[in-house]
């Protein structure tokens, strides 16, 4: 179809050969009908193919296997021993999630997902996915997040868990690290769980971008990645989330042909079909091979083969490529007889092919997804793929529910079952042959039984010996460092501790320098990771790129636009930092792959991830979520920050409540730097946490900002960095004055408080202490654990929140201005109940103007923290009232202007 109307542009050198070639088509399609010619025309495409005639690949084929019979490999394994492992494993993987719901009702889990893909998992474990025992880091694999009953199923007959903690699935309250989670959380399982993948659409972007960094890390000589796969295991519904295909070009481009998606395609998600009226796997064939995926379509079992072979009409072919999903699911609860009524019926031809299979055999011909040695030729052929540059996907038919009975199987209701009644679990023991294992007597009193073959039992010793020459059980998390990292030299810090002079400049600038300082570090410099998503210019970052090279895996090609400068667009096959493109949430996988990769890889990494502070955590809010269960280290620094400091942006640039969403991440430390020795305070400490000794998994949110001013030299007193992570610290002492107060000021905010200060002296005698505010979520959570810590401990003596503390004896009011929202500095506001305690911030949305325009829009000017000051002071009967109005005639502040929050 691609074709239409592109040869007639094309000047044809022999019409008369021409003529002749469509001639004979349409003799075929006389007398042979259109399904002959369609045949004989994918054949001389073949054909053409295997001689070398390059083509343009086709975006679908015939909804049939990728691979035909003749040409799958020689099964290596025992098939025997390896479907009564699965069915053992089938078996705990229900038994655990039924039990769960017994014991505590409306516990949940999920029964369906993982009948459906058992053999996608177990072909995998048996033959294909590397462990770590080995001392390499072996395969990274994702499972599809509610496929976790099977995965620990697994790990209990591998012995790796234990009948108490199945028991515990979903029950981790108690047993830190050793209740079972819902789903992959490495942040409760660290052991065990690598990668979290439930959010649905995100363990396939992450997976994506792993293989990705694991080329990064390989070509710049880092690790030796070539031996480590990727595989992705998603749902057929979950490609419907724009994360899940988003990126798929991407692979294709970087070449990365260590990548393998597998789609369980049970045609069902949560509510019913996902393409009732339609083919899912074509649909992803399509999609897929569009983006120069090697795709691989695994939908029939053997038993189609022999069907198949008779199909000289073509009209079983036809009768698979017409027929939708939502009539398939229809077919997978349906007896023999429908079967035969309805899709061999129709025609004649059909229904003899079949007229020697009973209802049974005809209403037990599997789905391809089912059959292992489908599956084992597809992950073979995805395994020989490596060197063609191309990623694989692997599109697996399957039902869900498969081996759960009538009415579980295929059912749309059965992605919520999660309970079986004593005669179903009966019903699925005799599916799986096990009442040999299981008798009856088994059941008795209600018992609900795991079942574990001994360990001297062929079973076990098959299945063991399967993982051990694999490298090992898996999933397994380990933080065994295989090349250890030195920290940079302090001396690189040094340079933003002395300040700008007098040269205006931003925290920005301020970081960027130091990022450099970081990257040139001769032995910490390699590990550093510097992440944009194509905002370098907007930053002053782009004076990196011929210092530091943009990652290109192919290298340079060409003779960029502006070679001639000294900062021209420099990429190489070994460059440094990610240029990542208009993607965020690309960006945010790089981060987490260069985040996680001491863990992944035992190589730690440092990723440095710059962006629009607006587009982060509202934008990829999730996927830093993500981050912090995936226990990333790293820095995430949110540049063009403050919904006043970024000038003419607008309603949707300028951010004003990044500060407010990263307080909802436990993992995340949050920054709010007014000067570039703060941010070298800040990130300095930060190494030290996350990767020095007793090195903690939490990561960095620092906010930079684009306004320029003069950056003071830090007061270089003993301590003064520990004064700063902690979040708050005096930075000048009040002058001598009758009356005075407290203001504190945070990022770019100090310009309109140092203002005010200085007004207020001058015209209303008011000495004023200044303090800086770093972090606000820091001190909160002081807070909260010392009044928790209280609470428990009556009896004993009384802890102070450290903000209580600080401010103790700060004098006045304290009046908080921030270029974010009031509710970040007012986060600690309750920790100060002896204080007046005033909140400045910039509630409301956006607007495009001028920094002075703005400011005084949102009331954070210096006018406004002069008048705030002045109006707490007045409320405490230490100045009068009068001197507000006063303020304000001074100031032009109308008291009946419209409130900023309002639209
Ligand atoms: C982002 C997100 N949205 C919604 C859900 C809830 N959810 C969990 S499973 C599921 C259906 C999954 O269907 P599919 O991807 O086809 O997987 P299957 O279980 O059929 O293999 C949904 C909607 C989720 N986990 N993540
Ligand atoms: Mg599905």
């Amino acid at each position: 179809m691609i074709f239409d109307g592109f040869v007639n542009q094309l000047p044809d050198t022999d019409p008369t050969e021409t003529q002749e070639w469509l001639e004979s088509l349409d003799a075929i399609i006389d007398t042979h009908g259109k399904t002959r010619a369609r045949f004989l025309l994918s054949k001389l495409l073949e054909h053409a193919r295997e001689s070398q005639v390059s083509f343009p690949a086709t975006v679908s084929t015939p909804y049939i296997n990728t691979i035909p019979r003749e040409h799958e490999p020689w099964f290596p394994g025992d098939q025997y021993l390896e479907q009564r492992v699965r069915a053992y494993i089938r078996w705990n993987a229900a038994m655990m999630v039924v039990k769960a719901n017994k014991y505590a009702d409306g516990i949940g889990g999920h029964l369906s997902t993982f009948a459906s893909s058992a053999a996608l998992y177990e072909t995998g474990f048996n033959h294909f996915f590397r462990g770590k025992d080995d001392g390499n880091a072996g395969d990274h694999v994702y499972f599809q997040g509610h496929a976790a009953p099977g995965i620990y199923a697994r790990a209990y007959l591998e012995g790796r868990l234990t009948e108490t903690d199945l028991d515990h699935f979903r029950r981790e309250i108690g047993r830190p690290g050793k209740g079972l989670s819902s789903y992959p959380h490495p942040r409760l399982m660290p052991d065990f769980w690598e990668f979290p993948t439930v959010s649905m659409g995100l363990g396939s972007l992450t997976a994506l971008y792993q293989a990705r960094f694991n080329r990064y890390l390989h070509n710049r000589r880092l690790d030796d990645t070539s031996q480590s796969r990727v595989w992705a295991f998603l749902g057929d519904g979950e490609c419907d989330e724009p994360e899940t295909l988003g990126s798929i070009s991407l692979a294709s481009r970087e070449r990365l042909d260590n990548l393998i998606f597998v789609v369980n395609c049970n045609l069902q998600r949560l509510d019913g079909p996902v393409r009732g009226n339609g083919k899912v796997i074509q649909e992803l064939e399509a999609t897929f091979r569009g983006a120069g995926w090697n795709v691989i379509k695994v939908i029939w079992g053997s038993k189609w083969d022999d069907l198949l072979a008779k199909d000289k009409d073509g009209v079983l072919l036809n009768q698979m490529n017409t027929t939708v999903d939502g009539q398939f699911q229809r077919y997978s609860v349906e007896d023999g007889n429908y079967i035969r009524e309805n899709f061999f019926g129709p025609d004649p031809r059909l229904r003899s092919m079949v007229s020697d299979l009973s209802d049974d055999e005809l209403r037990n011909l599997p789905r391809g997804g089912h059959d292992y040695r489908k599956i084992y030729a597809a992950y073979k052929a995805a395994m020989d793929n490596l060197g063609s540059g191309a990623p694989t996907v692997i599109l697996a038919k399957t039902i869900k529910g498969w081996t759960l009975g009538p009415s579980v199987e295929g059912r749309n209701a059965t992605h919520q079952i999660k309970k079986l009644t004593g005669d179903q679990l009966k019903v699925l023991r005799d599916r799986l042959f096990l009442q040999d294992e299981l008798p009856d007597s088994a059941f008795e009193n209600d018992a609900m039984p795991y079942y574990r073959p001994p360990e001297d039992s062929v079973e076990y010793q098959y299945m063991m010996e399967r993982r051990r020459s694999l490298g090992g059980s898996i999933p397994k998390r380990s933080t065994r460092v295989r090349r250890p990292m030195e920290m940079p030299d302090p001396a690189v810090f040094e340079e933003l501790n002395a300040g700008s002079g007098n040269q205006s400049v931003s925290t920005t600038m301020g970081f960027t320098r130091l990022l450099r300082g970081l990257a040139r570090d001769p032995k910490f410099g390699e590990r550093v990771v510097p992440i944009i998503p194509d905002e370098a210019r907007t930053f002053g970052m782009d004076a990196l790129f011929r210092e530091l090279k943009i990652y290109a895996s192919q290298g340079q090609k060409y003779q960029p636009v502006d070679h001639d400068l000294l900062l021209s667009y420099a990429e190489s096959s070994d460059g440094q930092i990610l240029e990542e493109g208009i993607t965020e949430a690309g960006a945010l996988s790089s981060f987490i792959a260069a985040g996680t990769s001491y863990a992944t890889r035992g190589v730690p990494m440092v990723p440095f991830y710059t962006f629009y502070s607006m587009f982060g955590f509202q934008r990829v809010g999730d996927l830093i979520w993500q981050a912090a269960d995936a226990r990333t280290k790293g820095f995430l620094m949110g540049a063009t920050a403050g919904r006043t400091t970024l000038l003419g942006e607008g309603l949707q640039h300028q951010d004003g409540h990044s500060l407010v969403l990263a307080s909802t991440v436990p993992a995340c430390l949050a920054y709010d730097p007014a000067f570039a020795y703060e941010i070298a305070a800040i990130i300095k400490d930060g190494l030290r946490r996350m990767y020095g000794p007793n090195p903690e998994d939490i990561f960095y949110y620092l906010t930079l900002y684009n306004e320029t001013y003069p950056m003071p030299a830090i007061d270089a007193h003993e301590g003064i960095e520990t004064e700063i992570v902690r979040g708050l610290y005096k930075w000048q002492d009040a002058p001598e004055a009758a009356v005075r107060a407290t203001l504190i000021f945070s990022g770019s905010a100090h310009g309109a408080v140092r203002e005010a200060a200085a007004d207020l002296l001058e015209h209303y005698g008011v000495g004023c202490e200044l303090w800086s505010a770093t972090s606000y979520k820091n001190l909160r959570e002081d807070g909260l654990a010392v009044e928790r810590w209280n609470r428990l401990h009556p009896d004993s003596h009384q802890r102070t929140p450290l903000v209580a503390d600080l401010l103790h004896q700060a004098p006045g009011p304290i009046i908080a201005t921030t270029d974010f929202m009031k509710i970040v500095p007012e986060q600690v506001a309750r920790f100060l109940p002896d204080k007046q305690f005033v909140p400045l911030g910039t509630d409301g949305m956006g607007r495009s103007d001028t920094r002075e325009a703005l400011r005084r829009h949102f009331e954070v000017d210096a006018a406004h923290v002069v008048i705030a000051t002045l109006a707490a002071l007045a409320k405490e009967g230490t100045v009068e009232p009068s001197l507000v109005k006063e303020a304000m005639g001074r100031y032009g502040v109308d008291g009946d202007s419209p409130d900023p929050y309002i639209l």
